[in-house]
C-alpha cells in the first residue's frame, strides 16, 4: 500500500490556470505529495485580468474542509485566497477542530492586475484567527506592510516587520523582497524570521510581473513542511522551484506571463 504525503490546499480557482489552486495542485504534486483542495471562490480570470469573483458559501467551505479532514489525515495545510471574514474563520476552525499543524498563510490580497481578493474584514480576521494558527506566514512586501502596518523600503524594514508580524502568532515569518523597489537591486532577499534572522539572496530575474509566484513559493514551502523539511530547507527549496517556475514561464494568453512550474515538460509550440 501507497501512502502519500498529503497536503491541503485551500483556496481560489484561477481559470487562467496560473496562480490559486490550479498552481498550488501543479507545485504540490510536483514536489512529490498529494494535493488535496477547499475552494473558497470561483474566479473569472484571463491572463490581462480577474473579470468576476464567486466566493463559495463559507457553510461549503466548512464542509469540504470537515468532509476531507474527517477521514483524510494530512501532513501540511496551506491556504490562499480568502475572500470573505466568514470563510476565514470556517477555515480557521476546522484548523482547530482537527488539530491540523503545518499551517502555511499565504496573505493573499491583490491579484497581478490590481484587482482586490480579499475585502477589509477578511484582513482583520486573518489577522485575528488564521495568523495565531499558522507555522508559517508568506506575505510579499505589499502583504507586509499591510500586516505590519509600516511602510517597507528596505531590508531593515523588512526586517522590522518581520518581527511585528511574528507578535500576531506566526512562528515563522517570511518575506518575499521582490517587490522591494527604489534601490532597482540585482538581487532579490527573502527573510526569515522565528525568533532568528535568516536571509536568501538569489539574483533577480528580469520578470516583472509573473502570475502564480506567491501561491507556487508557498505551495512548495507546505509541500516540502509536509515531506519533513525544516523551514530552512523548505524556504530553500521553495525558492529554487519558484525560481526556476519563472525562468520557465509560459504565456498561454495576450496578457502576462505565468509560472511554470512543468518546465520543458510543457510543450512550446512555437517550436518546430
Ligand atoms: O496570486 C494570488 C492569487 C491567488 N489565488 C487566486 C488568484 C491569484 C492571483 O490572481 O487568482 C485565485
Amino acid at each position: 500500500m501507497m501512502k502519500p504525503f498529503n497536503v491541503m490546499c485551500v483556496g481560489g480557482s484561477d481559470t487562467s490556470g496560473g496562480a490559486g489552486i490550479q498552481a498550488d495542485l501543479k507545485t504540490v504534486a510536483f514536489c512529490g505529495c498529494w494535493g488535496l483542495t477547499v475552494i473558497t471562490a470561483v474566479t473569472a480570470q484571463n491572463t490581462k485580468g480577474v473579470a468576476g469573483i464567486c466566493p463559495v458559501p463559507p457553510r461549503f467551505v466548512e464542509k469540504q474542509m470537515h468532509t476531507v479532514l474527517s477521514d483524510i489525515g494530512i501532513d501540511a495545510l496551506k491556504t490562499g485566497m480568502l475572500p470573505t471574514d466568514d470563510i476565514v474563520r470556517a477555515v480557521a476552525k476546522n484548523i482547530v477542530r482537527h488539530r491540523v499543524r503545518h499551517v502555511v498563510v499565504d496573505p493573499v490580497m491583490i491579484a497581478k492586475g490590481g484587482k482586490s481578493l480579499m475585502n477589509r474584514k477578511a484582513k482583520a480576521a486573518l489577522i485575528e484567527t488564521l495568523l495565531p494558527l499558522s507555522f508559517a506566514v508568506t506575505p510579499n512586501i505589499p502583504e507586509a506592510e499591510v500586516l505590519a502596518k509600516m511602510e517597507i523600503k528596505s531590508l531593515k524594514d523588512m526586517k522590522t516587520a518581520a518581527v511585528k508580524i511574528r507578535e500576531l502568532g506566526p512562528q515563522n515569518v517570511l518575506i518575499k523582497g521582490g517587490h522591494l523597489t527604489g534601490a532597482k537591486k540585482k538581487d532579490v532577499t527573502d527573510i526569515l524570521y522565528n525568533g532568528s534572522f535568516f536571509e536568501f539572496s538569489s539574483e533577480r530575474i528580469p520578470f516583472e510581473h509573473t502570475h502564480g509566484t506567491g501561491c507556487t513559493f508557498a505551495s512548495a514551502l507546505a509541500a516540502e513542511i509536509a515531506k519533513g523539511a525544516t523551514i530552512i530547507n523548505a524556504a530553500l527549496r521553495a525558492k529554487v522551484i519558484m525560481i526556476a517556475a519563472i525562468k520557465h514561464s509560459a504565456t498561454p494568453g495576450k496578457g502576462f506571463r505565468s509560472v511554470n512550474i512543468f518546465g520543458e515538460n510543457i510543450i512550446d509550440k512555437t517550436d518546430d
